[in-house]
């Protein structure tokens, strides 16, 4: 078995005026997935997959590891290139049983709102619309129709913070493998909610959320669902594509009972709503300072969330620095404001220097600096590490005035205390540590005697009704508390949006506005999910002047004459009707083989046809009888006006293959042919 993997993951923070480049990726081409480890073991949706499906003995065709910390809009350049390398490699990857790739799902490029849609859209044109494609996504996820129409299966991270992305790598691949052997035809529907979260109101461990992934584990129980789970998309973007949803994957034959799954998850969350409140107590920034002051004992520790990096926030805002200083509080350490420049300056002056510091940025509208002397505490080069929650920097401790700053290098995640450790520094000197943060990691939170969020601003304010969106959508409660949300009118448009499954992989962004080109052939509409009708010769008797002879080739088999391959399409009578069809080379008594034949039942509209292989002719008769005939061959296109009847023969000994395009509102009328003795 042979399953093509890949791996592109990013947050975009479209606040933060950063752009996010392709050496933000670090993209690992091909087998250089295999020369690096970073991503077995516990850290990411990769390993699970990999290591899953290798030890099930499954071929694994690695394609492209593209993974970016949580930042800015991501340049067109960067995701042109990774995409196109990760198209050229299925297109390289020869015949496969299957795709399992790990996406973020909020990812926003310069000019494209939906990459993440785009991509898959794009793969799904390369592989055709049968090979079984599941995917991870982040529970940060956006969810878009584009991505919905062009993967079979998804599975989600249940953890906030995410301690399962392994588990979730290995939740997909078994996912898909079931999918692969038991040959199973697989949609997911996505119930939507008009709802923006942040995680710092949505970790799992605590209430509304427990209760609602315990939920989605029941879900996931029923025998017709593959896979349950909630999205709950990401606040700090100007997008058209925001909202939380329940996703639930399943077979096509269950899709009815799926749907109703999934609005009754949506349901449950959307009467929830309320519920969804800051997991820390959250203050404006000095009442926040007040608080974890108040006792003499213990360590506190203050979230800056507006400038938080893992939501995609530069992590240079001096805000809460100036304001220690300006309030004089001491015992406190700020980890971490990032700024190179800073840094270079430390490394240079040595430990021990004092030094003068034009630090970070002052505002997030401004690239006025924060002037001020510092002491050089220490310096700690070549500690450099890549790579999502081990992501580490080379950085500098300074005193600044009675405050102990921790000046990295690079913009950087605070996530493992142990940082602190390794730059020398002694946490229980402190009373209170400043973090640039949301809600805290594990090992953070478990550090302090006392843990708070201080509603900094910033690119990643969790006061989502402040955020400043152009391109949301409206109404998304909270933003607008009165916002209306029916589960009756969202399943009609589950409904809807299910109607277009079929067309997987060829139509465009645009629900209503089906877009598509695919090969010109037989085999490259059955590639596409094109119906096909097979007409044998035992339905089509009434057609021969010589019952004798239908009887005998009858008796010895019951041959196909003609085959019609027909798009699941179309979806309005403004659309055009697409055939092709095989009509075999073949004699019956001493006529050859033809179609049926028929009229345009009222109103009379024409057709037309181009040969595309073979040879023959199109006959035609009008209701008074007056009788036409014009050529059918490969290379011709013949057209038939309104009213009159027509039926192709295969004079020839090839098959004639003929596309054939009518306007979408026709009914065909093979009675009347049938009465008129059409010959
Ligand atoms: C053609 C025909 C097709 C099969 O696409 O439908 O060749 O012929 P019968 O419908 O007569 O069996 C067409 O004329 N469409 O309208
Ligand atoms: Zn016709």
């Amino acid at each position: 078995m042979r399953i093509l993997t890949g791996t592109l993951m990013h947050e975009t923070n479209t606040f933060n005026p950063q752009s996010t480049v392709l050496a933000d990726f670090r993209p690992l081409l091909g087998d250089a997935l295999f020369t690096h480890d970073f991503w077995r073991g516990n850290a990411e949706s990769t390993g699970g997959i990999v290591e899953t499906l290798q030890a099930e003995g499954v071929e694994v065709l690695p394609s492209v590891h593209a993974v970016a910390m949580v930042s800015g809009t991501v340049t067109d350049e960067a995701y042109a290139e990774i995409r196109s390398s990760i198209l050229e490699a299925i297109r390289a990857a020869g015949p496969l049983d299957g795709i399992c790739f790990c996406l973020h799902g909020s990812m926003r490029t310069a000019s494209i709102a939906d990459p993440e849609g785009d991509l898959m859209s794009a793969i799904r044109g390369i592989v055709g619309p049968r090979l079984p494609i599941v995917v991870t996504l982040d529970m940060h996820a956006k969810v878009t129709d584009a991505l919905i129409r062009s993967v079979n299966a998804f599975a989600v991270f249940r953890t906030a913070p995410h301690t399962d992305r392994y588990d979730t790598g290995v939740r997909a691949a078994e996912l898909l493998l079931r999918i692969i052997r038991r040959k199973l035809d697989v949609v997911t529907v996505a119930a939507k909610i008009p709802f923006l979260v942040c995680g710092e109101n949505s970790m799992t461990d605590v209430e509304p959320m427990r209760e609602l992934i315990a939920a989605v584990y029941e879900t996931s129980r029923q025998k017709h669902v593959l896979n349950a789970d909630y999205t709950l998309g990401f606040p700090w973007a100007d997008t058209p594509h925001h909202g939380a949803c329940a996703l639930i994957s399943g077979e096509t034959v269950h899709r009815d009972a799926l749907i109703d799954d999934a609005l009754s998850l949506a349901s449950r969350m959307w009467e929830k709503r309320e519920q969804f409140v800051f997991s820390e107590r959250a203050y404006p920034l000095d009442e926040a300072l007040d608080e974890a002051l108040r006792e003499r004992e213990g360590l506190a520790i203050v979230s800056d969330t507006g400038d938080n990096p893992t939501a995609g926030a530069a992590g240079d805002l001096t805000i809460v620095l100036e304001r220690l200083l300006a309030r004089g509080i001491s015992g406190t350490l700020v980890a971490v404001i990032a700024d190179p420049a800073s840094y270079e300056v430390c490394l240079a002056a040595g430990a021990g220097a004092e030094v003068e510091l034009a630090l970070g940025k002052r505002t997030t509208d401004s690239d006025e600096p924060f002037h001020a002397r510092a002491i050089v505490l220490s310096v700690h080069a070549g500690l450099d590490r890549a790579g999502h929650s081990k992501e580490i920097s080379d950085a500098a401790v300074v005193r600044i005035g009675e405050v102990d700053v921790i000046v990295a290098k690079r913009r950087i995640a605070v996530y493992d205390p142990a940082y602190l450790t390794q730059l020398g520094l002694d946490i229980s000197q402190y009373r209170l540590i400043v973090v640039k943060s949301g809600y805290l990691s594990p090992q953070y939170r478990s550090l302090g005697t006392k843990t708070l969020f201080a509603l900094t601003p910033g690119h990643s304010s969790i006061v989502l009704r402040a955020l400043r969106f152009s391109k949301a959508p409206d109404p998304l409660y909270p933003r607008e508390l009165d916002t209306v949300w029916r589960a009756d009118e969202e399943r009609k448009r589950m409904a809807a949006e299910a109607e277009l499954l079929p067309m997987r992989g060829i139509i465009s962004d645009h629900a209503h506005e089906p877009i598509f080109a695919i090969p010109f052939s037989p085999a490259g509409y059955e590639k596409y999910g094109a119906h096909v009708t097979r007409r044998r010769l035992s339905q089509l008797r009434h057609l021969y002047g010589d019952p004798v002879a239908v009887d005998q080739i009858l008796a010895r088999e019951d041959p196909v004459v003609y085959e019609v391959y027909e798009m699941p399409y179309p979806y309005r009578e403004t659309d055009l009707l697409i055939n092709i069809t095989v009509l075999y080379p073949g004699r019956v008594g001493g006529e050859p083989y033809m179609t049926k034949g028929h009229f345009h039942a009222e109103p009379d509209t024409a057709e037309a046809v181009i040969g595309l292989e073979g040879d023959g002719e199109m006959l035609l008769q009008r209701r008074d009888g007056e009788l036409r005939k014009v050529p059918v061959s490969e290379g011709t296109i013949s057209y038939a006006g309104g009213g009159w009847a027509h039926r192709v023969v295969n004079t020839g000994s090839r098959p004639l293959v003929f596309f054939a395009v009518s306007g979408a509102n026709i009914v065909h009328d093979y009675e009347t042919a049938e009465r008129l003795n059409f010959s």
